[in-house]
């Protein structure tokens, strides 16, 4: 039977509207829903290819164990009994800390992981808790959480009524947005400067979206919060704080002369990298336009100085009037609202980790120590671990001590439709079905969303026999822990999931938010339901005890400390390396997609031609990249997109063809970027990972 479905694309944050048509259980086409509210008719490469993913004759389908005769299909029983035994026995002998949890990127797109898997980390209980967090947002979080009250109020820029975006650290035409899910992107920005404003981006490499922008400069890596804080002063000292209405309920507006004296535009030019008229100017646009707002991405997350960076960037932009106002940086206001309670409002260093003594956020651990806690011995060492849709072995910097420690584990179960290189290291790997066999209401993306749309959609295919969703998995196991343990379940979650799937979840959300929208509207809205564009919510929506902004939380004030003491050490190292996100790939998969794997230019190191001179390097001639830590042999590609200095290789590659049956993908292999970092380099505020490898040589092969 054919039939035409509409849903949220769920591969990256754009959430964008989609239109399948199907004939029994294969995808006939997938086209942009011109009809969506949000992404207005935008798709990208990577849509198609969910069609590639569900045809994929190497996607799992049933639980495999391994065997010294390879990956051997074993019943869901069988499976899950035996991971919960082992489990549960290596807590009754080790602690409840011996079981490891790494949580992945695609969590966050799926709805059963982000509502129900809850019940399972409760019934294992570990405080060795990791995820894509602390390699991804947690300073926009940390940031979030001091200022506002809540780690997840983040301010999302209002694209489409601003006439002046400073973009740091983002390349949304690529990224499709991020902590901005602003599908259609391109035409968003060109909006802006058809109608007179500006965009500018401030990158070390000029990026596709810097190619389109008004103006670009090249920023020496990990030096942002020097430009903030120069861009700050000279708000501070030339165009006046004016925060507007926030100044009744702000707290800190006084103190900021202090804190910037030091850093004078003229006094970080030689460290940034940008002179300090740029910078000036810079800072008159902030203050001058109608509406401005600055917002920057991963870029200046995985640095140094992410946590004080995200907090300066909601400075600058409360202190010039930009904040919580239309074209500014604003806050969404969801049908279904995860911030309210029973969400956690999040909390920081109530515990530390065992070997670094790093702090907790949100009850995780920086994903950098997970290699430590299962290699160093001792009380708590991990002894077995879980994965949850990722490849931490790609994705984490030190992926090569994280690859052999997981080697040592006394039992590792994986949840997850591939094997990777993290889950070839699994005892067991229980997969669920991909996405478009579950209803599906992006439960996070539409509250970090440019603009309030919601959209519900039921399942594309039928569940097949003997499978299973991921949200089944995790009662499953849940119950068989909780029991085995002696540990409380939760009865609610379990047996309304169990009832009803995920949708009683979106019928209750709806109920508690603050839009009138029913379910029985999703229903009949399959495009999505516009619920308009941004609008100011201040200071009723903020969660700090005494609704006020604070503006200069003591601990990042304190973490000033740290860029001082080093301002003046900073000297330029020899090549400073940075990652690069391309189109046609997600992070550390989707690389067996064959409709994303064609074209040119899939794996390379990006120079500049004065940088490529010196060492007598021609375009296209292979060389060896090293750290201290590693090294990666790969093709040149010569490119004045790159600041003098610095390089660029994408990351999430490196499929070796040991033990990987990823066909198409092991074709790619390419080289795992975070292996040649080794991890000991964090963003020590927040615990955030420090992506940026310095003093990298480069030899000619
Ligand atoms: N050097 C460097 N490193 C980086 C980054 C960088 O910019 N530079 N970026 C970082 C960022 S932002 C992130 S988010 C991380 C991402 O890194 P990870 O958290 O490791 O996430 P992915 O690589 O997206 O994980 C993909 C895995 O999830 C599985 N998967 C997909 N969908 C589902 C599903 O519905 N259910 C289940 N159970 N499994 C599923 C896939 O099969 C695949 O094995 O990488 C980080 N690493
Ligand atoms: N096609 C595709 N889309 C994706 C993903 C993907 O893998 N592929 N991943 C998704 C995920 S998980 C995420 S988190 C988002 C990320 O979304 P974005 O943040 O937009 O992602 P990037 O393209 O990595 O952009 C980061 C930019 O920061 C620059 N940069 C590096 N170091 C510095 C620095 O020190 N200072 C400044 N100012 N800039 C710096 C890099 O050159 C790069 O251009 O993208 C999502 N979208
Ligand atoms: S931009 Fe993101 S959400 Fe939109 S089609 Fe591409 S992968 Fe899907
Ligand atoms: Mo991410």
């Amino acid at each position: 039977m054919k039939q035409t479905h509409y849903r949220n694309c769920n591969l990256c944050e754009a959430i964008c509207g989609l239109e399948i048509q199907t004939e029994n259980d294969s995808i006939k086409s997938i086209k942009a829903d011109d009809k969506n509210p949000l992404s207005r008719g935008h798709i990208c490469p990577k849509a198609f290819a969910l069609k590639d993913l569900h045809e994929d004759p190497d996607r799992l389908q049933h639980p495999v164990r391994k065997t010294d005769n390879g990956w051997q299909k074993i019943s869901w029983k069988e499976a899950l009994d035996e991971v919960a035994s082992k489990l549960c026995s290596i807590q009754e002998m080790y602690g409840q800390n011996a079981v490891g949890i790494y949580l992945g990127n695609p969590n966050v797109h799926n709805l059963g992981s982000m509502s129900i898997m809850p019940v399972l980390i409760k019934s294992i209980k570990t405080k060795n808790k990791f995820s894509a967090t602390s390699v991804d947002q947690l300073p926009h979080q940390f940031a979030a959480h001091f200022m506002f009250g809540h780690h997840f109020m983040i301010p999302i820029p209002d694209i489409d009524r601003t006439n002046y975006m400073l973009i740091l650290g983002a390349n949304p035409l690529v990224s499709n947005g991020s902590l901005m899910t602003v599908p259609d992107v391109r035409n968003r920005l060109n909006k802006i400067m058809n109608n007179g404003g500006k965009v500018v981006v401030i990158d070390p490499r000029k990026t596709e979206t810097a190619k389109i922008a008004s103006e670009h400069c090249f920023i020496q890596p990990g030096t942002d919060v020097y430009l903030l804080l120069s861009i700050l002063y000279q708000i501070i000292n030339v165009h006046g704080v004016s925060p507007g209405r926030l100044e009744e309920f702000t707290i800190g507006l006084d103190e900021l002369d202090s804190i910037v004296k030091p850093y004078s535009p003229e006094s970080t030019a030689h460290i940034t990298g940008i002179n300090a008229e740029n910078v000036k100017k810079i800072a008159a646009d902030l203050c001058n336009a109608e509406a401005a707002v600055c917002y920057g991405r991963i870029g200046v997350c995985t640095q140094e100085f992410g946590g004080l960076s995200h907090w300066l960037i909601n400075v600058i932009n409360i202190v010039t009037g930009n904040f919580d106002r239309e074209g500014g940086a604003m806050f969404t206001t969801p049908a279904v609202d995860i911030l309210q309670p029973p969400s956690s409002k999040g909390h920081f260093d109530l515990w530390r980790s065992r070997v670094k003594n790093l702090p907790e956020f949100g009850s995780e651990f920086p994903a950098v120590t997970i290699a430590d806690e299962i290699t160093t011995e001792g009380d708590g060492q991990i002894r077995a671990m879980m994965t949850i849709a990722g490849n931490p072995v790609l994705s984490v910097p030190n992926g090569g001590k994280l690859d052999s420690a997981l080697k040592s584990l006394d039992f590792m179960v994986s949840i997850d439709f591939y094997i990777n290189e993290t889950t070839k290291h699994a005892d067991i790997i229980l997969p669920p079905l991909h996405n478009l066999y579950s209803s599906h209401y992006d439960l996070i993306f539409h509250v970090l969303a440019v603009r309030n749309t919601a959209q519900y959609a039921k399942p594309i295919f039928k569940k097949p026999d003997d499978t299973k969703f991921d949200w089944e998995i995790y009662l499953d196991l849940a119950k068989r822990i909780s029991k085995k343990r002696k540990r409380p379940l939760n009865k609610m979650m379990y047996y309304m999931s169990r009832l009803f799937g995920t949708e009683w979840i979106i019928k209750a959300g709806l109920k508690r938010g603050s839009s009138s929208l029913s379910f029985k509207a999703l229903l009949k809205n399959p495009h999505g339901v516009d619920l308009g564009p941004l609008r100011p919510s201040l200071p009723e929506r903020l969660f700090t005890s005494d609704k006020k902004i604070h503006l200069l939380p003591d601990i990042l004030v304190k973490d000033l400390t740290r860029v001082h003491e080093t301002m003046s050490e900073r000297t330029i190292s020899k090549l400073t390396l940075i990652g690069r996100r391309q189109l046609r790939s997600n992070n550390s998969w989707m690389h067996n997609c064959a409709s994303l794997m064609s074209g040119r230019d899939r794996f390379n190191v990006l120079m500049n031609k004065e940088d490529a001179e010196k060492r007598q390097i021609q375009d296209g001639q292979h060389v060896r990249v090293s750290s201290p830590d590693f090294h990666i042999d790969l093709p040149v590609k010569i490119s004045d997109e790159m600041m003098p200095g610095v390089i660029s290789i994408p990351h999430g590659w490196g499929h070796n063809s040991d033990g990987i049956q990823l066909s198409t993908a092991s074709k790619y292999p390419g080289g795992n970027l975070n292996n040649l970092a080794n991890g000991e380099k964090i963003d020590m505020l927040t615990g955030t990972a420090d992506v940026h490898i310095r003093n990298i040589e480069i030899t000619l092969l």
